[in-house]
């Protein structure tokens, strides 16, 4: 039985969700607020499981995992089919680096603890927050579109086939727009995305999908 501490806004979690939809695996759902009571995440029980106080946590038996791509990469490994990174190794490292692009380069930058410290630690206001957020997310996205119209044209972002590289833009889309950035002004973007949409594990990943999502 595979358990998956989420909250339905995070990103990093939203990737988790999406590949275990792609594969099949049936999961208990275990919302961790982020917000509430000055977040669950750092209350001492979860802070066991994930002493980073973050999410996403993938509980399998005696397994605690952390870090969405190395879930994704245990994901892969436990439950090869179907594939989510190509073949070839010039293939999954171009995948690899396009889900690293949003995962290490500009999900850390739009992440509530960092925020909370330009507020609270830095004393940035509102105005400087959101100018902040819009700087890296268009960047990420820019550069993100920039790698998808040198390749040979395909239905998603590597070629015929989903890859992680699917399972991290979709979530950062749903970020950019949270915080006032249209991905649809990126034309590689918005087709592979719109495509994705219609796809039912992402439809089923979604966040207001989710059973703490507040409405
Ligand atoms: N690199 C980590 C990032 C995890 C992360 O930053 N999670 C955010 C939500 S998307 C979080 O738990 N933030 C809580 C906080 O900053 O207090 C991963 O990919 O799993």
């Amino acid at each position: 039985v595979l358990t998956l501490y989420s909250y339905w806004r995070s990103s990093a979690s939203y990737r988790v969700r999406i590949a275990l939809k792609l594969k099949g695996c049936a999961y208990q759902y275990a919302p961790v607020h982020l917000v509430r009571d000055g977040g669950v995440q750092y209350s001492d029980s979860y802070r066991q499981l994930n002493p980073e106080s973050r999410v996403p946590t993938l509980v399998s038996g005696s397994l605690h995992l952390t870090q969405s791509m190395a879930i994704l990469e245990w994901l892969e490994e436990t439950y090869p089919a179907p594939a989510l990174l190509p073949k070839d190794a010039a293939g999954r490292a171009r995948v690899r680096g396009l889900a690293q692009l949003f995962a290490a380069d500009v999900q850390p930058l739009q992440n509530l603890g960092a925020l909370k410290y330009l507020k609270d630690g830095l004393h940035v206001d509102a105005a400087g927050v959101r100018q902040w957020l819009q700087h890296w997310i268009s960047r990420g996205l820019a550069a993100f579109e920039a790698h998808l119209a040198e390749a040979p044209a395909g239905r998603y972002c590597h070629g015929e086939e989903l890859s992680f590289a699917d399972v991290c833009l979709v979530p950062q889309c749903y970020a950019a727009r949270r915080n006032g950035i249209e991905p649809g002004a990126y034309p590689h973007i918005a087709r592979i995305e719109a495509l994705l949409q219609q796809l039912p594990a992402f439809i089923e990943a979604a966040p207001d999908q989710q059973p703490d999502a507040e409405r």
